[in-house]
């Protein structure tokens, strides 16, 4: 393809993190070095995914690839990435992973500079590999809490006091969501370059659309007025879309609008989904484009206060009028 002439409009990854840092004179840069630990763990990540299923066949039969090394599960290759490349940064504090019992202190915090806690889902959905399907990681930026001395202290904050979070979709094209709190700004990994370049600015998503997705097979087992608004679509004739992957499905509700949920059911009475490491980056997310996202009526995911790292919440969110009129089913 040709080499565009108008290389200013091309605006990668690293640039726009330079520029958002430019607009805060007292910034030290800490806080961009982890936005590009999370790019290059994403690009790390999405070379694993890429060979996922080839992995496993050239691997051998006692689970050894070609070189006798061990093989890992792609979710723990993804978790140890993550570890890495966000351990070298200075900045960040402590770490908790959905794949880690316990949050990793990395540093204490006693330095004046402003230290960072990050969470994150480092692979999302990863049984959708065994089909070659889409998956995601998930990441939410705190700030640390320097009056907490322990680290599930400083890491139990409501999600409304995210200073980021983002996703990374490993689908057709791997694609970087993130926001700062400045609206939802989109990257698309270019493979020939090996740099995510800025698609999207200030993505909004539409007010509406004539979509759910939800795991139906759950359907008997969800409190009465999700099964009453799933009648109700269905008689309006929406459309039912489940990938069974948050960041695959999230994504779609993005850019179509719609509404994603999921619900307590009789097994999992919570819901499935984790306040911490699923929830909370997505609410930011869908809220910063103009959507909204709740737990249950009158209770805004962002304001949920946290009582333990890996505690689950039951999900709805989307298009606006989707989720009021799904909220007012709720309340009866
Ligand atoms: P995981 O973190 O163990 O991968 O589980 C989370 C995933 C989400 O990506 C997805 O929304 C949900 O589980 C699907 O669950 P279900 O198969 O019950 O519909
Ligand atoms: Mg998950």
């Amino acid at each position: 393809s040709p080499v565009p002439t108008q290389s200013a409009d091309i605006v990668t990854l690293q640039a726009h993190i330079l520029q958002q840092q430019a607009r805060h004179p007292e910034a030290t840069g800490q806080f961009s070095w982890i936005l590009s630990a999370l790019a290059i763990s994403a690009k790390m990540i999405s070379a694993h995914v890429r060979r996922a299923r080839l992995d496993d066949v050239l691997g051998t039969v006692g689970n050894q690839n070609v070189q006798g090394e061990q093989q890992q599960k792609l979710d723990v290759i993804a978790n140890e990435i993550l570890l890495r490349t966000l351990g070298g940064r200075e900045g960040v504090a402590i770490v908790a992973s959905e794949e880690n019992e316990e949050p990793v202190i990395l540093r204490e915090d006693d330095s004046a500079e402003r230290k960072y806690c990050v969470l994150f889902d480092p692979l999302d959905g990863s049984s959708n590999l065994d089909v070659c399907g889409s998956v995601g990681t998930i990441f939410s930026i705190l700030r640390k809490d320097r009056r907490q001395r322990d680290a599930r202290g400083s890491l139990l904050q409501a999600g409304a006091e995210q200073v980021a979070a983002g996703y990374v979709l490993y689908g057709s094209s791997t694609v970087f969501v993130l926001t700062i709190g400045l609206g939802v700004d989109m990257f698309v990994l270019d493979p020939a370059y090996g740099a995510f370049i800025r698609v999207a600015q200030g993505l909004k998503m539409p007010a509406t659309n004539k979509c759910y997705s939800v795991n139906e097979g759950n359907r008997l087992s969800f409190p009465e007025g999700y099964q009453h608004y799933l009648t109700w679509a269905q008689e309006q004739g929406y459309s039912s879309r489940y990938v069974g992957a948050m960041v695959a499905d999230v994504h779609r509700i993005l850019l179509q609008g719609g509404v994603f949920m999921y619900p307590p059911t009789k097994k999992a009475p919570k819901g499935k989904l984790r306040l911490m490491y699923e929830a909370n980056p997505m609410a930011f997310l869908v809220e910063q484009a103009g959507g909204k996202a709740m737990s249950g009526p009158g209770q805004r995911i962002l304001d949920v206060q946290p009582t333990d790292i890996h505690q689950r919440v039951p999900v709805v969110l989307g298009s606006a009028s989707e989720v009021d009129r799904l909220m007012e089913k709720l309340s009866g």
